[in-house]
């Protein structure tokens, strides 16, 4: 017995430090706070906790702090049955108001999300109130308190007041039926489909949770490449089971409709949406969805775009399609989001201007609940592209974000990338449409109707790897997409910040600024040791893995990698002014005038507007050859940075955690050296000039690097 006990307390020695490092908890770990001051604080503060309500949301409220509260403090909450001598009120404003007038209460919001979070004294003694005008803004508040707790914030003197400031705030799944995840890099989806409706895996329940407590508010749990079997009476009870699930944690489900459903489902002859019959069958398949989910958020929808079928195959418009999907919803008061995401093989135009030209005439023209959902850049989720200038181009339409968290085209789940900071360079972008400055964010918040609602969308970076997004730092871009997400204005380094001293048990508390330091850097560092200087869409063919700039052997010239360097004798980039495809004038006079000129255009953009002879001067005296070889020379000494500062936080972090994110840092440090060696030694035969000093010499001929093939590069779609 006795050896039975101790075999059992080496077994959970080796076990639970494992455990406690594999990542499954998120930013959700709820550590031990070594701190016994605001231990103490914390612990007497939920000696006494009034969270009253039998709603499932606020039944998830006690349970999320049933489950935080011993692991932060080593003290159970005690939950307390009168307000009277409560210390902690979690309680909503009507229900408080009754309770004593005497308190000073701050109010929540008025917004249904909002929350107020303070400190006030009531009968004489000092209490900490979380209230809301709903359970779901009670939740957020909770959560938001967990969130200082978490990060070692005392407590004592708040006065909060928070609400979102977009509407819908979803993750996009590319999650087929068969479980692949198109373009995911951390194993299979999580939704498995096979076992649902009866099975209710507990990580469903945790990724809810994950995303309450960021702020994430709904989720399109298939792909835009859409199978229509998702809509089938089958389906609907499985993704009611998963609506179920989430629904106390404020989550609303979405499902991607393929367009040619009547057809494939409905056995009609036509899809067409001026059809009565297709619109009656959307219509009924709405109803009987909305029977199984009441509260189910609407349809995500990828029209006419890379073989999707849609309205133009009968000669129809995306206003006639989305219009439809949007009257078959509207007695829900669910939503359409319309993605802008077309390029036609049959239009010989420059692919960057296509969206802009089939969806800008159409402004106003779109229902009040349909918002068109257009990606942040006007190619594809590259290192770094301009702004889409549909971006205060269409003020009578409801226009909503869409990033990319998964790291399709930004080194897959191996790379240390850091979003935040690229999505807020096109979040606080000026479009000076209508004449004044007036950013993206700001173009996403306002609400072109009374009855419109804004939104933001990420394409989900999330898998059934055990620690959900394969790289442990890529769930910092989970993270901090709810909390953009929430708030466009928010800064992206504190967001980091956060997500850091929540997500990390320190062990000395001088490692948070390291980390921080290389979190920061990694966004210029990997938009330079891939595509510096503007150019853009140079990776390997279909799987997107790896450098391929010579790529030209795919039947739709926009798909090659020579469509957008157009690098030969004379020079290298993409003339889009005026004496080239034009694409310049698609943004507001300010911006064209700015990026017109390569010598006031930003210099991470010139190659993406300019074409330009290889020895055009730069303003830092240098060549163009010169300086492109130098910034990628410079994104690989990056990741050598990132790579010595994570070695300094060895002594700081979990043995396990450290190995893992050290290897992945080797590796990307090849991948940026193999990118750079592999674009610079085929740039080279065309601008025949020698690498500048400081550049290091390729190990491999451009041959070698032509010749590597991937067929089995994770998440083709
Ligand atoms: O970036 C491209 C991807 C496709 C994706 C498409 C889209 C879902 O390579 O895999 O398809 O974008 O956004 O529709």
């Amino acid at each position: 017995m006795k050896r039975i006990a101790a075999a059992l307390l080496i077994f959970c020695c080796i076990a639970l430090p494992a455990f406690a490092a594999n990542g499954y908890e998120l930013w959700l770990p709820y550590h031990k706070v070594n701190n016994t001051v605001l231990a103490q604080q914390y612990t007497n503060t939920f000696k006494a906790a009034f969270v009253p309500g039998s709603s499932a949301t606020v039944e998830a409220i006690r349970k999320e702090l049933s489950l935080a509260i011993p692991k932060l403090t080593g003290n159970a909450p005690v939950w307390n049955s009168a307000s009277s001598n409560s210390r902690l009120l979690i309680l909503r404003f009507d229900a408080l108001k009754k309770i004593d007038v005497r308190a000073k209460l701050q109010p929540p919001p008025s917004h249904k999300e909002g929350y107020s979070i303070f400190t006030t004294s009531m009968n004489g003694a000092s209490r900490l109130i979380v209230t809301a005008n709903t359970d779901e803004g009670l939740l957020y508040g909770t959560f938001h308190l967990l969130r200082l707790l978490q990060s070692g914030k005392s407590i004592q003197a708040l006065n909060i007041v928070e609400a979102p400031k977009l509407d819908v705030r979803v993750l996009n799944h590319w999650d087929n039926l068969d479980r692949h995840v198109e373009r995911g890099y951390a194993g299979q989806s999580i939704w498995n489909w096979h076992t649902l409706p009866g099975y209710i895996d507990q990580r469903y329940i945790d990724y809810a949770r994950a995303n309450a407590s960021v702020g994430i508010n709904g989720t399109v749990l298939t792909n835009v490449n859409a199978n229509a079997l998702v809509l089938s009476e089958e389906y609907i009870s499985k993704v009611k089971a998963l609506a179920d699930v989430f629904r106390p944690y404020g989550i609303k489900v979405y499902l991607t409709a393929r367009f040619s459903a009547p057809i494939e489902l409905g056995k009609l002859k036509t899809a067409d949406p001026l059809d009565p019959e297709v619109q009656q069958w959307w219509k009924n398949k709405a109803a009987e969805i909305y029977r199984a989910i009441p509260d189910f958020g609407g349809f995500l929808v990828k029209a006419n775009s890379e073989g999707q079928p849609g309205p133009q195959n009968y000669n129809r418009t995306h206003v006639d399609g989305a219009n439809m999907l949007a009257d078959a919803v509207k007695p829900y008061k669910g939503i359409v989001m319309w993605r802008a995401f077309v390029y036609s093989n049959e239009v010989p135009e420059d692919r960057i201007k296509q969206a802009y030209n089939e969806f800008q005439p159409f402004d106003g023209q779109f229902r009040s609940n349909v918002l068109v959902q257009v990606k942040n850049g006007p190619l594809d989720f590259q290192p770094r592209e301009p702004f889409h200038p549909l971006f205060g181009a269409m003020p009578k339409t409801q226009l909503m974000m869409e990033f990319q968290l998964t790291q399709e085209y930004l080194g897959f789940a191996t790379h240390l990338v850091y979003l935040p900071l690229l999505q807020k360079e096109v979040l606080e972008a000026n479009t000076f449409t209508g004449n004044k400055p007036n950013p993206v964010k700001q173009v996403l918040t306002t609400k072109v109707s009374d009855s419109a609602v804004s939104g933001i969308a990420g394409v989900a970076n999330i898998g059934s790897d055990l620690n959900w997004c394969g790289h442990p730092f890529a769930q910092a871009n989970w993270y901090a997409f709810g909390r953009l997400a929430w708030n466009p204005d928010a800064d992206a380094k504190v967001i980091a910040q956060e997500w850091i001293a929540q997500t990390f048990a320190l062990k000395n508390q001088a490692s948070a600024p390291i980390i921080l330091r290389m979190m920061l850097r990694s966004r210029e560092a990997v938009a330079n040791y891939m595509t510096p200087l503007g150019l853009t869409h140079i990776m390997g063919n279909g799987h997107h893995y790896g450098p391929a700039p010579w790529s030209d052997n795919l039947p739709r010239p926009d798909w090659n990698p020579v469509y957008y360097h157009r690098a030969d004798s004379t020079g290298i980039g993409f003339n889009r002014t005026a004496s080239g495809s034009n694409a310049i004038a698609q943004y507001s006079p300010q911006v064209a005038a700015q990026w017109n000129d390569p010598k006031t255009c930003d210099e991470n953009l010139l190659l993406w507007f300019h074409r330009l002879p290889w020895d055009f001067k730069m303003k830092n005296g240098n060549t163009l050859w010169n300086n492109l070889c130098l910034k990628y020379q410079w994104g690989v000494n990056e990741v050598r940075t990132m790579r010595e500062e994570w070695k300094q936080v060895e002594q700081a972090v979990d043995p396990m955690l450290f190995k893992q994110v050290a290897q992945l840092l080797n590796v990307q440090e090849q991948e940026a050296v193999w990118w750079k060696n592999a674009c610079l030694l085929y740039f080279q035969t065309f601008s025949k000039k020698p690498f500048p000093q400081g550049v290091e010499k390729a190990g491999k001929t451009l041959e070698e690097y032509k010749k590597m093939r991937f067929p089995y590069a994770p998440g083709n779609g």
